[in-house]
């Protein structure tokens, strides 16, 4: 209270004296009576303070409820180096610890999911969090609108990004959004919906070489990723599906780094019940290619599924020896690898974005594999990486059964996304 004795009063009852009667020409101006002038004058001195604190309060909320928006293109090559360990350390967290998983890998055991289940509700349950985080919150939006205006596409903006689209891949949506609106075609909020999802169909539904296993014999597809995203569980699923379509499969253990790397894959090889090629822990990897590529050839195998590493040292050591194994596998059979497959976690969001850029600098990307899709509400990156990519996505882990991981198919994903009769 000290400040408020401290107050010189007589210079606030001189500026208050000062204001009504520099007001008063005004208030007679307009008709207000000699005796209720002052009284009007503090009426206005009283709205226009709280119009001012109004404003001052409502520009706070606008600054500290702004979302974190990823900054748009290429990041600057720092930025890439932290985002590429971020995503790393971010993959090792959300999937645990990678050496328990590989002494007990037993998918079929750990899953929740009813085989019987068809496949359109096995893909709704793997990607209902994602259905939420995006169709729920624009279905909540635009429920009960009447009129499509600019609060209404700034919040639709503001869940489009929070739901990993990507900022180009928002803008380009919105974009449309407000031509259509321009135009007069969006009149209700369904029009709203409808547009997104075939925008979402035509950014999906660009132009890529198909993955024809048959068109090579043996079809060389090198697994590349960083640690604990998915690469080995990818492998033994994809050599379950092929040999169970009567394809030979053969797979190299080219991850000699990390200790046990080979013993989690000829776990899935067994199960698979195909060969398995491998070093010793510490051995070239490229060597590990030479040797499966040999044997490939030798066994006219159909399909080799080369594992590597997903950490080194460092991050320059990792994308060189990717490098000299594409070498390698292109020496032994000319044209390997026929597919050059990255996996991605997708719980991992625009930092899976970052990995992609990266690796696709050291060794040209052909398709990916987006995993663990079930565990994540980030699902909208599959969208971001095919806009920003142009690389195919191929296929998607749903869940850790064997046959949760699908080939991609953006109409049913798109589709799934903004199917109005969600289970949950
Ligand atoms: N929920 C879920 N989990 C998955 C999926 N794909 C892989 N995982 C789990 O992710 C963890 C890591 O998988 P790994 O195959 O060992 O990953 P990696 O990329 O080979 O890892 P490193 O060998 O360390 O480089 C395992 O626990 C898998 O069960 C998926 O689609 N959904
Ligand atoms: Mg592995």
């Amino acid at each position: 209270m000290e400040w408020f004795k401290s107050l010189n009063w007589a210079a606030v009852i001189e500026w208050l004296n000062t204001f009504v009667t520099d007001l008063s020409p005004l208030l007679a101006a307009v008709g207000v009576p000699e005796e209720y002038r002052p009284l009007a004058a503090f009426g206005i001195l009283y709205l226009g303070i709280t119009v001012v604190v109004l404003l001052f309060a409502l520009l706070l909320l606008k600054i500290f409820r702004k979302p974190k928006q990823p900054e748009p293109g290429v990041e600057p090559a720092g930025g890439e180096v932290d985002d590429f360990f971020k995503a790393e350390e971010s993959a090792t967290v959300e999937s645990g610890p990678v050496v328990e998983s590989e002494e007990e890998p037993e998918p079929e055991k750990t899953a929740e999911l009813d085989p019987t289940q068809g496949l359109f509700e096995r893909f709704k349950r793997g990607l209902s969090m994602t259905q939420s985080s995006l169709v729920g919150r624009v279905d909540s939006l635009l429920r009960g609108r009447a009129v499509i205006d600019e609060d209404l596409i700034e919040e639709l903006e503001e869940i489009l990004i929070t739901a990993d689209l990507g900022m180009s891949t928002t803008q380009q949506l919105i974009k449309s959004i407000e031509a259509s609106q321009e135009k007069g075609e969006l009149v209700s909020p369904d029009q709203v919906r409808q547009l997104l999802m075939a925008e979402l169909k035509k950014i999906l539904a660009f132009d890529s070489k198909p993955l024809d296993v048959a068109s090579a014999s043996p079809f060389v597809i090198m697994v590349i990723g960083v640690n604990g995203v998915g690469k080995t569980t990818t492998i033994g699923k994809l050599a379950n599906q092929f040999a169970q379509s009567g394809k030979k499969v053969i797979l190299g253990a080219g991850d000699t780094f990390r200790a046990a790397a080979a013993e989690q894959l000829q776990i899935w090889a067994d199960r698979a019940e195909v060969e398995m090629i491998c070093h010793t822990e510490g051995a070239d990897p490229g060597a590990v290619a030479f040797d499966a590529a040999k044997a490939a050839v030798a066994r006219k195998a159909d399909i080799l599924l080369l594992d590597t590493a997903g950490r080194l040292h460092t991050k320059v050591n990792l994308m060189e020896e990717l490098k000299k194994i594409r070498r390698v596998l292109d020496r032994e059979i000319p044209g390997a690898p026929h597919e050059v497959l990255l996996v991605l976690d997708a719980t991992t969001g625009q930092n899976a974005l970052t990995q992609a850029k990266l690796f696709n600098q050291a060794v040209p990307l052909d398709g990916i594999a987006l995993t663990k899709l079930d565990g994540t509400a980030k699902g909208g990156i599959v969208v971001a990486i095919a806009a920003e990519m142009q690389v195919p996505v191929r296929f998607i882990g749903i869940g850790e059964q064997l046959e949760d991981l699908r080939p991609f198919d953006a109409e049913m994903f798109v589709s799934v996304l903004f199917d109005s009769n969600q289970s949950d």
